[in-house]
Order: C-alpha cells, then structure tokens, then sequence
C-alpha cells in the first residue's frame, strides 16, 4: 500500500457550509511553505457577505527582509472554484511591503465548531505532488485543540502527506 500524495487525489470536505465556517479561527500549527511569512500569533476571521461572497481578514507576527519583526495585517478575497471546498484566494496586506499573492485555499476537513485543517500547494512537481504546500491546522480556541479533536486532524494530515512537517503556532498576545 503506497500513500497517494497526488494533489488532485486529495480529498477536501465534503458539503462544506461557508456560513458554519465563518467567524475566528487561531492557528495553532502550520507547515511553513518556501519563504515562510506568517510566525505566530496568527488569527485568521472568515466574513460571508450578503451575497455569498467569502472573505478573511488575518493577522500574524512576520519577519520581512531577514530582521525586521511586525505585525501583519491581512485581507484575502475567495473565487470559487466547482468543488464548494476549494477555493482560489487573492490576498495582499495593509502595509506595501508586505506579501501579495494567489493561492489555492482547501479545507480539508472541520466540524466547524472547534477544528479547521487547510492546505494550499502553490507548486505541483512532474510527477503531480507538492513540491511547494503550506497548511493551517486552525482551532476555535486560542488555547488549541481539544484532546478529541487530535485523532482527526493527525489522520487528516497524513492524508495530506504532511505529517510530521508541522511546527506549533504560539499565542502570546505578542503581536
Ligand atoms: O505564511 C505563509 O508562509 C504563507 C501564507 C501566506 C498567506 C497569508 C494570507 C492571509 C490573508 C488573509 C486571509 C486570511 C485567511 C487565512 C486562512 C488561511 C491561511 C491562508
């Protein structure tokens, strides 16, 4: 039996409900893609317009050119895509010198009421793996997640073929 690490197999949630997922989201692991940005602190808050519109705010502590430590503060704007958990999103920051960009955006898997797995792969290789993925675990709760939460996520991080390759987010309110 050989893992399926092919991006196109990966498996995202399944009737995933934008109106259940909105709200506060903290960071509480990550797996860093190439040229890591956001360090810790990092809270994320999902906002669904009126006409279904998905968009997120987040902030973070960042170290941009090699030294200088700030606070970012982030918006992102989400397109839809044909599966309803996956999205494309478009995110540029307060400040110029902070980063920009267009990112895939899954949600692998969440009960929306205490955990959130995501991915994105910014750059699939030949042979249709990741060559370039960072991933959120996200949780309601600044504290992490509960106990009963941890099978799930674990499981779905390997599923991912990300296991392993997570660091933990601190909350210190040192922003
Ligand atoms: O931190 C990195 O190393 C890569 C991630 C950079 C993207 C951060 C952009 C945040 C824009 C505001 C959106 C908030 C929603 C965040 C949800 C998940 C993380 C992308």
């Amino acid at each position: 039996w050989a893992q399926d690490c092919q991006v196109d197999n990966i498996q995202v949630m399944q009737n995933f409900n934008r109106t259940k997922y909105a709200g506060t989201w903290y960071a509480v692991a990550k797996k860093d893609p190439v040229g890591l940005f956001l360090l810790d602190n990092i809270v994320a808050q999902f906002n669904i317009a009126e006409d279904g519109q998905m968009t997120a705010t987040a902030e973070g502590r960042v170290i941009i050119l090699q030294q200088w430590e700030l606070c970012a503060h982030m918006f992102a704007t989400f397109e839809d895509t044909y599966d309803p958990a996956k999205f494309k999103m478009k995110y540029w920051g307060a400040a110029a010198n902070l980063q920009t960009g267009y990112d895939d955006h899954w949600v692998i898997s969440t009960d929306y009421d205490n955990y959130a797995v995501h991915y994105a792969c910014r750059e699939k290789g030949y042979d249709g793996t990741c060559i370039d993925s960072y991933s959120f675990v996200f949780s309601r709760h600044p504290t992490g997640l509960r106990p009963e939460d941890q099978y799930i996520v674990t499981q779905k991080k390997q599923e991912i073929c990300l296991l392993g390759k997570y660091r933990r987010v601190q909350h210190n309110g040192r922003l």
